[in-house]
């Protein structure tokens, strides 16, 4: 059994079960280093499964590190992708990568993406971190073994709080129905997911029963006792006529006293106190050279941000948020929050009203939906905690909303608004029912969680549904008073989007915000304080000042927009009109006519895939009558038809060309044009 030599079928090593204890042990070790490395990750599930994971990758598992794609080797799915950094040790113990990379975890530019990607480092079997989709694509796989006579087996590794996706079942009745007894499936039953106990969010026991009901053979096991892992994965292999599912009775936050059982450990990395302290409690003291390993982070880090830098466009001065000048004095002051702050500080505000009910997704702490209920008992029934179960929840919101109750879901923007398409496109568009949907943590800069969180496509879905309305406030204070007017004020399907990290306050109580209608946004004076160097206006009162050109923006694109501004007018002299687009759907028309026909350059800036933003302002442009004849060039600042990648948030802005720099290149280019256009009609 276990690592061999795929050319001549040798094994290649024989872990006993002691020296699997002991691999598990280290494996947490290196596991916890490359989080504190990273300062972000998830340690309460990666240190649950890290015992079945050493006993699958070192002595169960078929497969051969120097030849990763053999085909006759076993495959491991990991369908909670969140438990990434274990699967990583898990390579680089096996031999697959070098160990001592995996600490340059969730970096710019590392190929240990902050969740599993396939295409990125040998050994990995399929890109994942949507969860409830891994069971699917093994039995994709245990067909195609079928197909072609291959007798390898295919493991996948799910959570409990995972069993809550419907996705899950029907994958478990595929397995079921088709007999496919090359699948086994280890659940990582650690009894608690990120809202609480699995239990009390939306229960999934018993879960032998289910299985079973499905046609399956399942097993339960202690997962921490290597005997019984072993015993269990072997005895898994010799089932015929059926899959398997071992249900693996574990502890989060294993081996280490401060996080086991803790909640708050699910998404969260230790700080160099706590790893020493954690690598002490697993009896790893010494045993790992954690300062070399945390140097060669850091080293990994410096050059990435000196390639970045070195391909940021730059001008004399540096005009970043915050950065201070050679007298040490801040030039661009501004304070930040996260968009996310003013949905919850909206909720708990309006939450009084009877008709509101929240639904939570496993994901309401950071989301701030929790803002709702938290210190008001009151509403604790109104507040509905549906699990992991995207779909179903919003085709439940569906329900709410047709009996008059308001219902609000969130969850980050992919899987609120992408993974349960169908269900907001008909039980909620189509019937057009009056729920407010958040997509949280969109775009880019949700940072080192990577791709599969990063929402680049959400607004060209709900853009395109019919009777839904969008709004993508830019910043905590904007995306308050529009959560306050969705909620309150229209009814009908509607859609918010914010993000994550925190962004540039660039309102104020006082700034219009009318619903539909485009604010513009003026620099008037260099000022110590960002924001108040600036003016702004409902656009429809705005008179012409015959601007070189316009930036239209919306979401946190909005302030780059304005560091645009003021970049253009300091270097260059040029005088920008930035047209605030917080409302998508319905589109301000007037404002972007007018944006183009008097300043005859449009760039559009959005933190999503190039033609939300654009493709509606294009539309716009190009079937207004008014604007026959009129010269108008555009160009669009967005996401360039690729996926995200991890990074820190502020890098990705850099590395996905969305900061005010670029901003800044484009417009110069587009005021070149424009000028030698003039030129060349004088001349002729
Ligand atoms: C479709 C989807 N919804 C939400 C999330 C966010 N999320 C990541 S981990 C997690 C909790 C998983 O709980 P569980 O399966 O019990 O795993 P464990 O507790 O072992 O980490 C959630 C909700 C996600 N990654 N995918």
């Amino acid at each position: 059994m276990s690592l061999r030599d795929a050319k001549t079928g040798k094994v290649t090593k024989e872990y006993s079960i002691d020296e699997l204890r002991d691999a598990a042990q280290l494996m947490r070790g290196h596991n916890l280093v490359a989080l504190c490395a990273a300062g972000s990750g998830h340690a309460g599930g990666t240190l649950s499964i890290m015992d079945i994971a050493a006993a699958l990758y070192l002595r169960i598992a078929e497969h051969d590190p120097k030849n990763p794609d053999w085909p006759d080797r076993d495959r491991i799915l990991w369908s909670a992708g969140h438990k990434a950094p274990a699967l990583y040790v898990s390579l680089g113990i096996a031999g697959f990568c070098p160990l001592d990379d995996i600490v340059t975890l969730r970096k710019l530019g590392s190929p240990f993406q902050g969740h599993p990607h396939w295409l990125k480092l040998p050994g990995i079997e399929v890109s994942s971190g949507s969860l409830g989709q891994g069971l699917s694509v093994a039995v994709g796989m245990a067909l195609a073994a079928r197909i072609d006579g291959k007798k390898h087996k295919i493991f996948c590794l799910m959570g409990d709080g995972e069993q809550q996706e419907g996705e899950v079942w029907e994958a478990a009745m595929e397995a079921g129905h088709f007999h496919l007894d090359n699948i086994i499936a280890v659940i990582d039953c650690n009894r608690l997911q990120i809202d609480g106990w699995v239990k009390d969010v939306m229960q999934v026991e018993p879960l032998a029963a289910k299985y079973a009901a499905f046609g399956w053979e399942v097993l339960r096991i202690d997962g921490h006792d290597m005997s019984q892992i072993v015993d269990a994965l072997e005895l898994a292999r010799a089932v015929t006529g059926r899959p398997v599912v071992i249900l693996a009775d574990t502890v989060k936050g294993k081996g280490v006293s401060f996080m086991e059982n803790q909640p708050g450990w699910h998404g969260k990395a230790p700080n160099r106190e706590e790893l020493t302290a954690a690598l002490a409690d697993l009896g790893l003291a010494g045993r790992i050279p954690v300062d070399d390993l945390l140097a060669k982070a850091k080293h990994w880090q410096t050059e990435a941000s000196h390639a970045l830098e070195t391909h940021a466009p730059r001008y004399s001065r540096n005009l970043w948020w915050n950065a201070r000048d050679a007298n040490q004095i801040d030039a661009m002051h501004v304070d930040m929050e996260p968009t996310r702050k003013g949905f919850g500080r909206a909720l708990a505000e309006c939450g009084g009203d009877e008709r509101i009910v929240c639904i939570g997704l496993d994901i309401s702490g950071s989301i701030t939906i929790a803002d709702f209920y938290s210190g008001k008992p009151e509403r604790a029934r109104r507040w509905i905690s549906m699990g992991i179960a995207e779909q179903s929840a919003t085709a439940a919101a569906a329900g709410l909303a047709r009996e008059g109750k308001l219902p609000v879901l969130g969850s980050y923007a992919t899987f609120s608004a992408a993974r349960n398409l169908d269900q907001i496109r008909v039980s909620i568009c189509y019937s057009n029912l009056n729920v407010l949907v958040a997509g949280a943590h969109a775009g880019v800069s949700v940072g080192a969680d990577g791709a599969t969180h990063q929402a680049l496509e959400d607004l060209f879905a709900m853009l395109g549904l019919p009777n839904m309305t969008v709004v993508v406030p830019c910043d905590a204070i904007e995306t308050r008073k529009a959560t306050r007017h969705l909620l309150l004020e229209h009814v009908g399907p509607k859609y918010i989007r914010f993000a994550r990290e925190a962004t540039p306050i660039v309102t104020s109580e006082s700034t219009p915000f009318v619903f539909g209608k485009a604010n513009v946004i003026r620099l008037r004076a260099e000022n110590r304080d960002f924001v108040s160097a600036f003016e702004t206006r409902l656009a429809e009162d705005y008179s012409d000042e015959c601007e070189d050109l316009s930036i239209i923006a919306c979401g946190p694109m909005v302030p780059e927009a304005m560091r645009a501004a003021w970049i253009l007018k300091q270097e260059f002299g040029l005088e920008t009109r930035v047209l605030n687009l917080h409302t998508l759907k319905p589109i301000d028309v007037e404002a972007i006519v007018r944006a183009a026909r008097e300043t005859g350059i449009v760039i559009t800036a959005e933190e999503h895939q190039i033609g939300a933003l654009a493709g509606r302002v294009s539309l716009v442009l190009a079937a207004n009558p008014t604007l026959y004849g009129v010269p108008v060039i555009a160009s669009a600042i967005g996401v360039k038809d690729r996926f995200g990648e991890s990074g820190a948030p502020w890098e990705l802005v850099k590395v996905f060309e969305l900061s005010a720099e670029h901003i800044t290149e484009s417009a110069l280019e587009l005021v070149s044009m424009k000028k030698h256009a003039a030129e060349h009609l004088v001349t002729a």
